[in-house]
């Protein structure tokens, strides 16, 4: 019989690995673990709870209407990064400031903590991301300075996927490891260890009902994916479609388009952590210039305009 290991004994393994304290990173990746297990219970019985299902009646800060699970497992991460202590401030698409916790903790969190949720009421698979930065400034409380570094300065990133299972996965910069939530026991366990995205990927996903916004040159790639009988496939949850690609190999994009001229994609809770996530497991990243989750050095402030998880089409530019 295989032998399980779960995500917390993994963490403990391989926190050597991290390089600031090694206790720091298992409490860090503690508050995401908890709340992933916690948001993935509401999930589950969303469609059940009128409590839970819905609109919030309320808009975030990109102004879209928040719904009652956005706002749940917003207050639920903060809560349990507010507790562990190693987190002094969190940057969430669903605040409009930084929340500061006044406990002289030494990190900083970026998060998107229900990504995709105008796909739960169709019972779609949905995500939490998030990206961990060390804090540089120096004052009272965590300022932008902290937020603002670039994606290189990321000391861990990960996602949390609620599909047909849920899926925790993470980097520290060694390798991308993914954990499967058995519900029986509700533990995480390492079912995808060292994952690597495929050399060659054959699935394109773009939200083609703005192509003709694109700029001519994704046009034209576009339309090189339909003469090589590519897949299309886009969900509109963008850990499911990243995840899949990654698993699967091929490319995301979010271009620019009228309505978001510099792509929609936010650079901070969604493009950074993601796109370490996919060069840790030998992927590109790209906004168009630049290669790597380097996209994020400080001179380049602009939203991401998109992201790249396959090899191939970096090559076929
Ligand atoms: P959200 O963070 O408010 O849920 O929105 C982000 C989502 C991504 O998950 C997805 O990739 C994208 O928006 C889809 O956008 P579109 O509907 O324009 O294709
Ligand atoms: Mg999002």
């Amino acid at each position: 019989m295989a032998q399980i290991k779960t995500l917390a004994e993994f963490i403990t393994e391989r926190q050597h690995e991290f390089t600031y304290a090694t206790g720091e990173l298992t409490q860090l990746l503690t508050s995401f673990r908890l709340a992933g297990k916690m948001v993935n219970r509401e999930v589950n019985k969303a469609g059940l709870a009128e409590d839970i299902l819905g609109a919030q009646g309320t808009e975030n800060v990109q102004g879209e209407a928040q719904q009652k699970l956005d706002v749940y497992a917003n207050d639920l991460f903060i809560r349990l990064l507010r507790s562990q202590g190693e987190v002094c401030a969190v940057a969430s698409e669903e605040n409009d400031d930084i929340v500061h916790f006044d406990n002289g903790g030494k990190y900083v969190v970026s998060m998107d903590p229900l990504d995709g949720s105008s796909n739960i009421d169709v019972n779609v698979s949905i995500g939490t991301i998030f990206s961990i930065y060390r804090r540089v400034s120096t004052g009272d409380k965590a300022t932008m300075e902290d937020f603002m570094q670039p994606g290189t300065a990321q000391v861990a990133a990960g996602y949390i996927i609620y599909g047909s299972s849920t899926m925790l996965v993470y980097t520290t910069g060694h390798g991308v490891n993914g954990f499967t939530l058995d519900p029986s026991i509700g533990t995480f366990c390492l079912s995808h260890p060292d994952m690597r995205t495929p050399e060659e990927g054959s699935i394109y996903s773009v939200n083609e009902g703005n192509l003709y916004d694109f700029p001519a040159g994704v046009q034209r790639y576009i339309d090189d994916c339909k003469k090589q009988k590519m897949s299309a496939r886009y969900i509109g949850s963008l850990v499911a479609d990243f995840h899949r690609n990654l698993l699967k190999g091929g490319i995301y994009l979010y271009p620019a388009t009228a309505k978001s001229p510099k792509g929609k994609l936010r650079l901070l809770y969604e493009a950074n952590p993601l796109a370490m996530i996919v060069e840790q497991a030998g992927g590109v990243a790209t906004d168009g210039a630049h290669a790597s989750w380097t996209l994020s050095r400080p001179n380049c402030t602009s939203a991401v305009r998109c992201i790249s998880a396959a090899r191939g089409w970096w090559r076929r530019r």
